[in-house]
């Protein structure tokens, strides 16, 4: 049973003018459908067909016979979850738990940020920046690629993609401001509250 590509959980217009939907129409329909067709073709007629891409994505990891299945399977995990990291009239400061978990971990939420946007902006070609839970204790980390913190033994809150797709068509080569623009604007901090409350060993 093949996996599909799921749909954004927003309009493709209802990021603007902070992320396009000529953006969107790209990332989501062309660059992460085909993550979804590559691992789909790539799994079929395998013992991974038809199991959960979470448990599939845990098993090849490392593997260097399977590193294409790694590769297109962490890249429609990242996505999927990235999509649910974004909501129109987001960002900000975060409240609730998830606050005072970022002021015990980090200091302040301001240094959160400084730390998140350092490494969203040091990460070396491709790659994502995280908000990580790692042994009960909030982290800020960078993975190339592909790579996925499901792999760490992390549980990730929250995300952004800083692969040039993410933002060549709005920003051009401006990464460090796409980076501030999803903080400041587009972050969904409701998404990351919820994956702290689920986490275990918070
Ligand atoms: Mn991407």
């Amino acid at each position: 049973m093949a996996i599909e590509l799921p749909p954004l959980p927003f309009d493709a217009k209802a990021l603007e003018p902070h992320m396009s939907a000529n953006t969107l129409s790209f990332h989501h329909g062309k660059h992460h459908a085909a993550y979804v067709t590559n691992y789909n073709n790539l799994t079929k007629d395998t013992p991974y067909a038809g199991k959960a891409l979470e448990d599939v994505v845990k098993a090849v990891a490392g593997d260097p016979s399977k590193i294409g299945i790694f590769n297109n399977g962490a890249q429609v995990w990242n996505h999927s979850f990235f999509w649910n990291c974004l909501k129109p009239a987001g960002g900000g400061t975060p409240q609730g738990q998830l606050l005072s978990k970022i002021e015990a971990d980090f200091g302040s939420y301001g240094k959160f940020v400084e730390d998140f946007k350092t490494a969203a902006t040091t990460q070396f070609g491709s790659g994502w920046a995280w908000l990580v839970l790692d042994g009960g204790t909030l982290k800020v980390t960078k993975t190339a690629n592909a790579d996925t913190p499901l792999v760490h033994g992390q549980t990730a809150l929250f995300t952004v993609d800083v692969w040039e797709h993410a933002y060549y068509l709005d920003y051009q080569n401006r990464r460090p401001d796409f980076v501030s623009t999803v903080l400041a604007n587009l972050a969904n901090w409701d998404f990351a509250a919820k994956n702290l409350d689920k986490a275990p060993h918070k």
